[in-house]
């Protein structure tokens, strides 16, 4: 997008004391929130919210520093949009892993300074010819999003077809962590998961999850909300949700990071991913002319 056409993003979009439209690195357009609550950021590629710091906390999601910028590939860090599947298509090794809304150009359909002083997003991603052979059906998506003490994360699927059509999603957010053996994650206490490092049948989680290894498990049929308490950064990070049964905990740990190359050496230990989703069993079946709503709600409190 060059200048003329930011110009009017802001023109349409901008909002003074809240929101402004910038080019960032490679050309990413960002639309940059600072408003009397919190400072975020979000790109128009794949829909990300890269940044979030409320007023007088440490930034609460982690954004790699070897992060790259790459036109049709998510950033590694913020909140990633993995959308109409999460994780390996299930049929089709050839498609992209997590889909294709998170490596696709959305376009900005509202903003809004909202009465209690946060700051509104919507961002849409409709029906394209380049996805119908990924994707063939008429499915509009949206994520609208709320910028103020809390922030709130909605993905609305809109199926438009004729058909039910079924998909997995996840809202894959990245936090930052003081130290990634420093903290636990209370809220799934005997829920049911499928580990997908040891690839063992599923198992029920015993107590407070900490992390001392690859960790990639997805809890199944669970409405939890889960926080994240960092002694490190002297505070708890609540993740809540709605329209969500599963919640993936993944950390790579180093041969994984070192691999995918976008986290730096020691990366992986500044961040941990606790995602709101539906994946797996938890795959969710939206009748024709119907929506469903997926929504991470973030807040963090001081211990
Ligand atoms: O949510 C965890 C996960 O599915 C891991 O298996 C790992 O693949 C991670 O997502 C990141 O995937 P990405 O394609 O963004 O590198």
């Amino acid at each position: 997008m060059n200048s003329t056409e930011i110009d009017t993003l802001n023109r349409r979009f901008g909002i003074p004391n809240h929101l402004h439209f910038s080019e960032g690195p490679s050309a990413f357009v960002l639309a940059e929130i600072n408003n009397f609550h919190a400072r975020a950021t979000l790109c128009l590629q794949g829909a990300q919210v890269l940044t979030f710091q409320p007023i007088n906390h440490e930034p609460v999601l982690y954004l790699s520093k070897a992060a790259r910028y790459v036109g049709g590939k998510s950033v590694r860090g913020g909140i990633p949009v993995c959308w109409p599947w999460f994780g390996p298509h299930a049929t089709d090794t050839q498609k992209p892993a997590h889909g294709f809304a998170r490596s696709s150009l959305w376009r900005v359909i509202e903003t809004g300074a909202l009465n209690d002083g946060a700051t509104r997003v919507v961002l849409e991603l409709a029906p394209a010819p380049e996805h119908r052979a990924l994707w063939p059906h008429d499915t509009r998506v949206q994520l609208h999003v709320s910028v103020g003490p809390t922030l709130t994360v909605e993905l609305v699927t809109h199926n438009e077809s004729a058909q039910p059509i079924q998909i997995s999603e996840a809202l894959h957010t990245y936090f930052q962590v003081s130290d990634i053996e420093a903290v636990s994650v209370s809220g799934l206490n005997g829920c049911t998961y499928v580990d997908k490092v040891t690839g063992g049948a599923p198992a029920a989680q015993q107590q407070t999850i900490t992390i001392h290894g690859e960790t990639d498990r997805v809890y199944l049929n669970t409405a939890a909300e889960c926080v994240i308490h960092d002694p490190g950064l002297q505070r708890r990070i609540h993740v809540a949700k709605t329209g969500s049964r599963s919640t993936v905990v993944w950390n790579p740990w180093i041969e994984k990071a070192l691999k995918l190359g976008d986290m730096g050496d020691d990366g992986f230990r500044s961040m941990l991913c606790v995602e709101t989703a539906n994946a797996l069993d938890d795959s969710v079946s939206v009748a024709a002319g119907k929506e469903h709503r997926l929504t991470t709600i973030i807040s963090v409190a001081r211990v």
